[in-house]
């Protein structure tokens, strides 16, 4: 029988978007069931045609449920994921809190979808800076071992949750009426800024966000010494984060030889032909399955270094997509 699975936080950004990737790669679901807060009850999502009424997320809700989509914060898997594994559901959790977990695969399927495999009932979805950066990294790697990267993102307010796209889209609205900006979700005003703070801060100076990137990095690519030295910015674009690179490789690397790389990598693609002003643009890249990579030069203050500019819709690539690839994986 096909897979009754089950969303937790299906009324949010990445639910939505689960929800529709479900749909849209036409994965084979026996029954979906929705789960959010009890502030949603009753609210109806579609899947195809079929109406389906939210419930309240509590431990008793994953008896009969084999898959568990999370995408409800670190702190509701915590809680809950540990009740969906003991209902005998595997979870799929994009949330934060399990990844650095030895006994949690964390999975980009295109990477180490073999890792899966491994599991204990949960595997973790990586964080969408990195995992849109690793998507044109990684090809790299392969062919010419990186040492490090520096980088920064321009991050989507999708990225924060729903609640930050209406504060981006509020406040335009107020700076346009002549009104005062008010402010819910982020410290400073958002529209017509860039803020570069996003998660908190660690006592390095670094943020939380800006360490996933070495940190899950190492544990995707098997790569045990990969370093990276990142600042993450929230901008005010809605959809897709983009990500600037500087890689440092042990193997010669040439634009050539990288370009060659980047246009067999599966789920990406090359978008670099400067002198047409051509290179990812995330309004562009929004709600595309495949991430693009662009801007490709020698980096000219590094020996052996790369510069590459990459985008990604990350409410997909990111979280949902990535989510339900791994979901594939599981039923193959
Ligand atoms: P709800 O819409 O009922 O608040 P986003 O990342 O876009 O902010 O979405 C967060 C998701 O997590 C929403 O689906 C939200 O449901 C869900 N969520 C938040 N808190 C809880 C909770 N205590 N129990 C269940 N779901 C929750
Ligand atoms: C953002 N990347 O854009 C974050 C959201 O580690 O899962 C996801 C945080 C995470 O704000």
């Amino acid at each position: 029988r096909n897979p009754h699975v089950a969303i937790v936080g299906a009324t949010g950004a990445v639910g939505i978007e689960m929800i529709k990737t479900l749909e849209k790669r036409n994965f084979p679901v026996g029954k979906l069931t929705l789960l959010a807060s009890a502030r949603s009850v009753g609210k109806k999502l579609k899947l195809k045609e079929q109406e389906i009424t939210v419930q309240e997320l509590t431990k008793d809700s994953f008896k009969g449920i084999d898959i568990a989509l999370f995408s409800a914060g670190g702190s509701i898997s915590k809680e809950f994921a540990p009740a969906a594994v003991k209902a005998g559901c595997v979870v799929v959790d994009n949330s934060s809190y399990f990844r650095m977990d030895d006994t949690v695969p964390l999975v980009v399927p295109e990477i180490n979808g073999a890792d899966v495999k491994k599991h204990k009932g949960i595997i973790a979805n990586p964080n969408c800076t990195t995992a849109i950066t690793l998507m044109a990294l990684y090809p790299l790697h392969q062919a010419f071992n990186v040492k490090r990267i520096f980088a920064s993102s321009y991050q989507a307010v999708s990225g924060t949750g729903a609640k930050a796209i209406e504060e981006l889209e509020r406040q335009v609205g107020q700076i346009v009426a002549g009104k005062t900006v008010t402010k819910e979700v982020y410290p400073h005003q958002i529209a017509f800024n860039v803020l570069p703070h996003v998660d908190s801060f660690l006592p390095t100076g670094y943020t939380k966000e800006e360490m996933k990137m070495e940190n899950e990095g190492r544990k995707i690519m098997h790569h045990a010494s990969f370093r990276a030295s990142v600042t993450c910015v929230r901008v005010p674009v809605y959809r897709a984060h983009s990500i600037a690179v500087s890689a440092e490789f042990e193997k010669p690397v040439s634009v050539e030889s990288a370009r060659l790389v980047l246009s067999k990598a599966p789920g990406l693609d090359l978008v670099d032909a400067p002198e047409k002003a051509e290179y990812p643009l995330p309004l562009y890249v929004a709600e595309k399955y495949n991430c693009q990579v662009g801007r490709l030069r020698m980096d000219c203050a590094l020996d052996n270094g790369l510069c590459f500019w990459v985008a990604g819709d990350q409410l997909l690539k990111g979280a949902a997509l990535n989510a339900v690839q791994i979901a594939e994986e599981l039923i193959k």
